[in-house]
């Protein structure tokens, strides 16, 4: 595949889940809203589901002319545990709250066996995240590849019942990224959270705020700040390869957003940055999501968690990047 179709594909599929920091937004930006004309031209969520991360790359110049007209319709990445070839296997994990034990799955390619040989994206072969169906609980890791039987693992103890959704995000070796997701369900005594919009948070004492409008149908720019007492932070840490990584889930199913970063990456692993971290991100609906920002400082990562409302795009200007 060549580089063009290659990071087009990171547009489709990966970068919604992760950050890409490339510094190569200017061709994503244009794959990615081909990708969403192919989706748009399918009526099934099957075939939209295939088309993220999988040669949705047509010519940017059509997916600009009939981009916008039907935004609402198209689909997102995460939402099923078979998708371009591969299969989230079962996830073995605690079933209940407080019980120390290991959270294991393992991929599966198309002939059922397991996959064992995965290209890196963003400095990792495979990147889980799990949150809870309320939103709340959110944890982005990555497990250990036992490369003799395919199996991923990683120590687990859950914090709070609920039902879970996990997400595993990689490329299989030679093959395109694709996010695939399962349901855990952890026994115990739940009191699900009910999202409430929130643009600030505080996080070990750090203020962390995120700005901007989402639209649906438009890539809507976000721009995360962090302080401290007040004071800008400037010394954010680069973390898998960029100066922080936004996590969007729609609410409802938790499908994920496409989120690129704006700006440049990292000029080394000594590079600091800060107080702004700029994304941008794709919003296919109106409604609500869930943001969860991802960054490094002192050596440490912190997520911050927000919650935006995203408005109607019905008769904006569609797409500006
Ligand atoms: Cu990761």
């Amino acid at each position: 595949m060549n580089t063009a179709g290659r990071l087009g594909l990171y547009g489709a599929g990966l970068a919604a889940a992760f950050a890409v920091a490339f510094g190569a937004a200017g061709l994503v930006a244009p794959r990615e809203a081909a990708a969403q004309s192919a989706q748009q031209e399918h009526s099934t969520p099957q075939e939209e589901n295939g088309m993220n991360g999988h040669d949705a790359h047509g010519s940017a110049a059509q997916g600009e002319s009939a981009h916008g007209a039907h935004a609402a319709a198209e689909t997102t990445a995460g939402v099923s545990l078979a998708a371009g070839g591969y299969t989230l296997g079962p996830v073995s994990a605690p079933v209940a709250v407080g019980v120390q034990a290991t959270l294991s799955f393992r991929i599966l390619d198309g002939s059922g066996a397991p996959v064992t040989a995965y290209t890196p994206q963003h400095e990792k072969d495979l990147h889980l995240i799990v949150v809870r169906s309320d939103g709340a609980q959110f944890r982005h890791v990555h497990p250990t590849l036992d490369a003799g039987t395919g199996t991923w693992s990683i120590p687990w103890t859950w914090d709070a019942a609920g039902s879970y959704r996990v997400f595993a995000d990689f490329a299989a070796d030679g093959a395109d990224p694709v996010t695939l997701t399962r349901t855990v369900e952890v026994a115990g005594s739940f009191a699900p959270v009910v999202p409430a919009t929130s643009a600030r948070t505080s996080v070990d004492g750090l203020d962390v705020a995120i700005t901007g409008d989402l639209v649906a149908g438009s890539s809507s720019e976000l721009t995360l700040t962090v302080r401290r007492d007040g004071a800008p932070v400037t010394t954010l840490q680069p973390y898998l390869g960029a100066f922080g990584h936004l996590v969007a889930l729609r609410e409802g199913d938790l499908a994920y957003l496409h989120v690129h970063p704006e700006g440049a990456a990292p000029a080394g692993a000594d590079a600091t940055s800060g107080p702004d971290v700029r994304f941008a991100a794709h919003v296919p609906t109106a409604g609500r999501y869930l943001l969860y920002f991802d960054f490094q400082l002192d050596g440490t990562v912190r997520t911050a968690s927000f919650v935006l409302d995203a408005e109607d795009g019905a008769g904006k200007t569609p797409h500006q990047h």
